[in-house]
């Protein structure tokens, strides 16, 4: 049976030590939760880090622990203190952590922190290599193990690999700083589905993968040669239950049975009526926007005295990475706000911010959620920020407000929210106040519904989603691998070759003999090309046709003196070996100047593109111009040219990083069958890569052996992955 096992840099367990005798206690994190909920059910193995550096500790106390998490169904990965200094708090926490999160100052870029992030990555791969079995599924997490999805394919192709990225993808424009862009972007795609938080993250990282790799991107699937690599949005939920059930509990806890947190909030709300709290919650980190948060409640302050007396901010700050210098100074930055808001506002009844530099059990935490009038979730930016949920999922009552920084990814599933720039402190400001005066309808209303939605979609619902599509992807690598030529499809072919006294044989130029050059006119046949015709074509019984889009200068031009016929311009000329040039289609090309300005227009407007002109069509070709621009622009021309096109019979085709305008009704199909006419192929044999070739694949007998280049759907019955295994293919044809 087909496994799931998952990656990540730290296993569900920490590793707690009483009297010597170490052992495990589950983390209660959403991450754990949710995979729990399916790597069990899959039979599957969590592969990561148990938290110890492996130099720390006594080998036989190592081996203890690894048999206690081998027993909860982990492997454990081993590593040096030095590597966890190089690899976690220098890579991944030095360089990742705040270019994905935009804080492209902090960023180290450090060569040797790069050296440990990949030895640690393959000490990773190598450790779920051992675990895996043929056809098993892996889902690698977060950015720690970038590297991972392509370190476990190019071992073991036929594993089908998940990676969800847990913070943010940036921007190009941020993405691109970094000098080992290529190298992560490399390591992802190895992945067959990469899953986000948002939208948002999903589109940065495609169009990373088109600037920086070009390739071919349908919606949200990359063409990468005999691979498809699927990218999606999958914005992670809570075990809401779990927040609803500790919330229903702690109400109902008799009053001399509860926690002291529980004891202090009601004292304070009995104190005065008119008393609210305003709850914070995070790891300490920049990216959480805590500074901006002070400020603007001390501003709060500042303009409301009405509200002084009333109103506390409780600020849970959870110590993070505090060897990491940036957040060492913003702890005191932090500290050095709490403490002058406290001195101009506070008094012997009154402290405006309560801060708590810890972190928390459990259920205080949910006490925290459950008795905080407002929660004020305000990052700079976070990929998604699990408390904003967790908070709506412990109001029992329905009621309480919720501030929400719009550079989180919750925000874009909280529409309900009072949604703030975080940088714009006058906007926090007004939201502060707006939340503490909201109608307990409209809170009611507004909670109610975020509920629904976060009960629906919790952790579960998430986890199973990204294992659904997981396997949607696989399916589609299979359906190409089942029209894939095979050793024993190859021999099926070749013995229907052998036994025919004439073979029709049709092939594409671009894409199918000779891969994508950025100027069409460099494309011209190489040496092994040149061999590979005359080989094919020394053969009496091969009647060789090159049937393409290019013009018929060029084309002729390059295949002068084979032994080849041309067909050119999709259909629209015939040349015989050793005959003339003949019009095969009535074609017309009195609506050139029309079509042509405008082609222009688009070619002034869209740096890097250019005009191809043939003698029945027009060419713009953009792929050279900015990928992005480029599809931008050939939708607009697309839209443009509709109404001419459908008024004077012309067609639009688009091909590979082209829009070409011609007559309509000539094909590549039509072509071929007319070809064809004249000739008793007993063998015919058809390849191509683009949508242009479909006719052909469409149009000749049923009996024709056609092959598709590449990973897309077709009409054709078999696939080849690249240029290089069509040419490999038809070296043996040639020598059968
Ligand atoms: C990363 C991304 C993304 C916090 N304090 C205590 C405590 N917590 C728990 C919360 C919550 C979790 O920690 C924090 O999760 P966030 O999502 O808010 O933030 P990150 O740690 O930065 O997580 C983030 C997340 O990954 C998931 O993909 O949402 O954007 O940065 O669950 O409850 N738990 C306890 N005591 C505390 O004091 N028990």
């Amino acid at each position: 049976m087909k496994k799931l096992h998952i990656v990540s840099n730290r296993l569900p367990f920490s590793v707690v030590d009483t009297n010597d005798e170490p052992s495990l206690q589950p983390s209660v994190g959403g991450l754990a939760t949710g995979m729990n909920s399916v790597y069990k059910d899959f039979n599957g193995k969590w592969i990561g880090w148990s938290g110890i550096a492996s130099d720390e500790q006594e080998p036989s106390k190592l081996l203890k622990i690894e048999k206690l998490l081998s027993h909860e169904g982990c492997e454990t990965v081993h590593l040096t203190s030095d590597e966890v200094e190089s690899f976690y708090e220098g890579f991944c926490n030095n360089t990742i952590w705040p270019l994905f999160h935009y804080f492209a100052q902090y960023v180290d870029f450090q060569p040797g922190f790069w050296d440990a992030y990949v030895a640690v990555n393959q000490k990773f791969a190598d450790k779920t290599l051992e675990v895996v079995d043929d056809g098993d599924f892996v889902w690698v997490h977060d950015y720690q193990l970038m590297l991972v999805p392509e370190m476990i394919k190019s071992k073991r192709p036929n594993i089908t690999i998940g990676y969800f990225l847990h913070i943010p993808f940036p921007s190009y424009e941020v993405f691109r700083i970094l000098p080992w862009r290529n190298h992560l972007l490399k390591g992802l795609l190895g992945a067959d589905l990469i899953g986000f938080h948002t939208y948002d993250y999903e589109r940065h990282f495609l169009s990373s993968v088109r600037r920086l790799f070009g390739y071919e991107i349908t919606f949200n699937e990359i063409h990468i040669d005999e691979r498809i690599v699927l990218a999606d949005a999958f914005p992670m939920g809570i075990d809401y239950k779990k927040f609803e059930d500790a919330a229903l509990r702690i109400h109902q806890t008799p009053l001399k049975e509860r926690s002291e947190v529980h004891r202090e909030l009601e004292k304070f709300y009995l104190m005065d009526e008119e008393r609210r709290l305003v709850l914070s919650i995070d790891r300490l980190d920049y990216s959480k926007g805590i500074p901006n948060r002070l400020r603007a409640f001390g501003r709060f302050l500042e303009n409301h005295p009405e509200y002084r007396g009333k109103v506390t901010l409780v600020m849970l700050a959870v110590p993070s990475r505090n060897k990491v210098i940036h957040y060492q100074r913003l702890k005191s930055e932090v500290e050095e706000l709490v403490g002058g808001i406290n001195g101009l506002y506070g008094n012997i009844n009154y402290t405006p911010v309560w801060y708590f530099y810890r972190s928390m059990p459990f259920d205080n935490l949910v006490e925290l959620y459950s008795m905080c009038d407002v929660a004020l979730i305000t990052p700079v930016r976070d990929g998604m920020n699990l408390v904003a949920k967790e908070y709506v999922a412990s109001r029992i009552n329905q009621n309480g407000v919720m501030v929400l920084s719009e550079m989180a990814g919750v925000a874009k599933e909280m529409g309900e929210a009072i949604i703030i720039n975080p940088n714009d402190e006058e906007e926090t400001e007004k939201a502060i106040l707006l939340a503490l005066e909201m109608p307990q309808e409209q809170q009611q209303k507004r909670i109610r519904i975020m509920q629904e939605r976060l009960r629906r979609y919790d952790v579960f619902k998430w986890a199973r989603e990204f294992v659904k599509s997981l396997q949607r992807v696989n399916k589609l690598q299979r359906d190409f691998l089942a029209k894939k030529i095979t050793p024993e499809v190859q021999d099926f072919i070749i013995d229907k070759y052998k036994t025919a006294a004439t073979r029709a044989i049709f092939l594409d130029y671009d894409g199918t003999l000779t891969g994508f050059h950025g100027d069409p006119q460099e494309a011209m046949p190489d040496k092994a090309l040149n061999t590979l015709i005359d080989s094919l074509t020394a053969i009496q019984q091969n009647v060789v046709t090159i049937i393409s889009g290019r013009d018929k200068e060029t084309l002729g031009r390059w295949f002068e003196g084979k032994k080849v016929n041309l067909i050119c311009e999709h259909g629209v000329w015939l040349k015989r070996f050793g005959e003339e040039w003949q019009m095969l289609a009535n074609a017309s090309n009195s609506w050139m100047p029309v079509i042509r300005p405008v082609l222009e227009s688009y070619v002034d407007r869209t740096a890097g593109s250019f005009l191809e002109e043939k003698n029945y069509s027009l060419v713009w070709h953009y792929r050279k111009a900015e990928a992005e621009l480029g599809e931008l622009r050939a939708k607009e021309l697309r839209d443009e040219l509709t109404e001419f096109v459908a008024n004077h019979n012309l067609e639009i085709m688009e091909g590979n990083k082209v829009v070409e305008v011609k007559t309509g009704g000539i094909n590549k199909g039509a072509a071929a069958n007319n070809f064809l006419m004249n000739l008793d192929a007993d063998f015919i044999l058809a390849m191509g890569d683009d949508w242009t070739d479909e006719y052909l694949f469409r149009e000749l007998p049923a009996s024709a052996i056609t092959v598709k280049v590449g990973i897309k759907h077709t009409s054709a019955s078999y696939k080849l992955e690249t240029v290089e295994a069509v040419r490999k293919f038809l070296g043996i044809l040639a020598k059968s």
